[in-house]
This record gives structure tokens, sequence and C-alpha cells, in this order.
């Protein structure tokens, strides 16, 4: 039964030292405030770390994220479980955490304060780059997305969608291939169900799938076309409320019945923005390091006395196009942090509610 969550005998002998011990393995499928939800091939149950685990536990790398195999032990009959271990990951993707306050944009850079790194989801096998073949296509951004993916140690598959709505399919796909040579490609409408087979290959039994891709490309039409109703996981009864029966609870590693997961979780919906972030920060240095030398500190480039965005365009040592490209990500990361803050609020709002409950 382990084996249809993706356990192999890397995992097994993981896990060796522990087997003596009476504990056995799961895998987390949620993650909630202070609990886990964590699944075994038969059934869910809740679990927290113990006391032990935080006392080993430094960074907060080191706590149990979604998709991670841990280490568990139950008493017989209940629906409670404690977490002792987390066995190595095959792949992770992690988000840089602010610990500390004092971050904050500067002319165009996030400077300052102190990050932690957090795992937001584990043991990835394939992740699904999506992309749409709309007015929205930019292969710079797929090249970001497999920077990320390589780093996570899961194997990338370029998936590009809204088929119908391009008549440039081929030259695109040649983008593409130029800047992901080996990597599959594929090209589909998940609306108008077109080429949609050609995913099969990478949705196998045992197999973890996410997906990432900036906003609007799909990523959700294509999970809820893969998915459908499969979200939903029973919930052991809150001993707090007493309520007679399972209630029901949407997991964010799902299984399919054909033997594949998804792992779905707002975190790695996000994980476009860090990117973000760092293109910022790095690719566009040459842009930035001007910033500093303009002679007022809130110099808008435009029209200001003293600007060194506008003398090094005159210069020829910034290309007009550059600072438009520059320009263009910066509000982009701006509009997906106002979405990313929206999101935070939901989120918090949810939280509370399951407190209160
Ligand atoms: N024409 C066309 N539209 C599509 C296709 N697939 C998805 N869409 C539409 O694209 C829009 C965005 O799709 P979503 O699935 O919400 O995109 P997303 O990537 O989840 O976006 P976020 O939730 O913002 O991250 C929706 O209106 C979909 O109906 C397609 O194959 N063709
Ligand atoms: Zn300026």
């Amino acid at each position: 039964m382990l084996h249809l969550l993706g356990w192999d005998t890397g995992f097994e002998d993981q896990f060796a030292k522990y087997q003596e011990k009476n504990l056995s393995p799961a895998r987390v499928i949620r993650r909630g405030n202070q609990s886990y939800t964590i699944f075994d091939g038969k059934r869910s149950l809740q679990a927290k770390i113990t006391g032990k685990f935080r006392h080993h536990s430094n960074v907060s790398k080191d706590y149990p994220a979604v998709g991670d195999w841990i280490v568990y032990e139950t008493k017989a009959h209940s629906e409670i479980a404690t977490i002792h271990a987390v066995l190595p990951r095959k792949s992770y993707f992690s988000r840089k955490l602010p610990i500390s306050g004092g971050r904050k944009f500067k002319k165009g850079v996030l400077e300052g304060g102190s990050t932690e790194e957090q795992v937001i989801a584990a043991n990835i096998d394939v992740v699904l780059i999506v992309s749409g073949l709309d007015g929205n296509f930019d292969v710079r951004r797929i090249e970001r997305f497999l920077t990320l993916t390589y780093n996570s140690g899961a194997a990338p598959v370029i998936v590009l969608n809204k088929m119908d709505l391009c008549n440039k399919i081929d030259e695109y796909v040649e983008q593409v291939r130029q800047i992901a040579i080996n990597v599959p490609t594929l090209v589909i409408s998940v609306e108008k169900n077109k080429n949609m087979d050609s995913l099969l290959p990478y949705l196998t039994s045992g197999k973890t799938i996410a997906l990432l891709g900036s906003s609007g490309v799909g990523k959700s039409t294509l999970t809820n076309y893969l998915m459908g109703e499969e979200r939903q996981v029973k919930q052991p009864t809150s001993k707090a409320s007493g309520k007679g029966k399972h209630t029901t609870t949407s997991a964010e590693l799902i299984l399919h019945q054909s033997g594949y997961m998804i792992i779905d979780t707002p975190g790695l919906r996000e994980v476009q923005l860090w990117g973000d972030e760092e293109v910022l920060k790095e690719t566009f240095q040459d842009v930035t390091v001007l910033f500093k030398r303009c002679r007022y500190s809130n110099c808008r480039h435009q029209t200001e006395p003293g600007c060194a965005i506008k003398q090094a365009i005159e210069d020829g040592v910034l290309s007009q196009s550059r600072y438009e490209s520059y320009l263009k990500q910066y509000d982009e990361l701006f509009r997906l942090n106002r979405k990313k803050k929206k999101l935070d609020i939901q989120l918090n709002k949810k939280l509370k509610q399951r407190k209160n409950n």
C-alpha cells in the first residue's frame, strides 16, 4: 500500500532504524496550524510533533512539510499520532521566511531583515511548468521555473496550455526548445480538451506531481480537470468539539484513484513570487545599481534632473528595452505581492475559524 504513495527502497533504508521501535511511516497530506494530517495508505490521522522532535529541530527546515515521509507512533484505535522524525527528502521546494523585521522595498529591490528557509513541499517527482500560449507567453519566466525545479531535485515537464488561443505554436515551442533542450514539452488546451493524453506518461502510479506557473496560466483548471472531487479527506473527529461523525477537509497532497498524486498548497502556488524577488535583485543588478546614483533618492526616473537612468540610456550604457523589461517585472511583482497579501488575509481568517471550531 505504501508504494502507491511513493514509498521506495531509499525511504525503506532510512526507515530501518525506526522499525524496531514500533514506529510506522506515513506521508504528510496536509499541514495545519498546530498539527499535520498524515496518511499511511489506509487511514488518515491527525499528528503532532513530539517535544523531543521540537528540541532537536533547530531550524524550520527540519519540520515536516506536505509530501514528507514521517515516522509516527499511535495508540491502538486512536486517531491521534505523534511524529518522531522526518525521513530525508528526495526533493523539496522552500521559501525564505522573514524572521525579523526591516525587510522592505528600497529603490526597487528587497533589502534587509533576516530570513529562514521553510520547506513548503517535499518529495515531488515531476513538476509541470505550466505556461499560457496566449499573450502572456514569456520564455524567460519558463526559464526561471526550470531553474527553481532543477534546484528542488524534481524533474521538469513544460506544459504549454491554451493552444486554442495561439496561431504561432511552432514558434513558441522552438523558443522553449532553445532554453530547455532535453525537457519534455507538451502543447495542450485544458479547456478545449486537446492533447490531454500527452500528460499520461507522467501521471503514473506512485509519482507525486506539482504544478508551477504564473497566475492565470490554467493551473487550477488543470488540477480540477485531473483531480475533480478527489480533494476531500476524512478527518478524525475532533475531541474538543465531540462531533459524532467524520468531517472532511481538503488535502494538499491529493491521491488520484489511478495512483499518482498532486501536491497543491498555497505556498507552492506562490513560489513564483520568490522567484520574481530573486530575479529583480540578481538579474537586474545593472539597472538597480544605477538607482543609487540618481541625484534624488525619490527619483522616479522620468523628468527629474540628475537621473542616472536617463543618463545611462542617453549614453548607451543601458538600453531602453532593458529598462522597460525591468519596469514590467517590477509592476508584475507588485501586482503579485498585492495578491499574496490578499491570500495571506484569507488564510489567516481560515486558520482562526479552524481554531475556534
Ligand atoms: N482559452 C483557454 N482558456 C483556458 C484554458 N485553460 C484555462 N483557461 C482559462 O484561463 C483562466 C485562468 O485559469 P486558472 O486555472 O484560474 O489559472 P491559474 O494558473 O490557476 O491562476 P492563479 O489561480 O491566479 O494562479 C480561466 O479563465 C480559465 O478558464 C485553455 O486551455 N484555453
Ligand atoms: Zn532617476
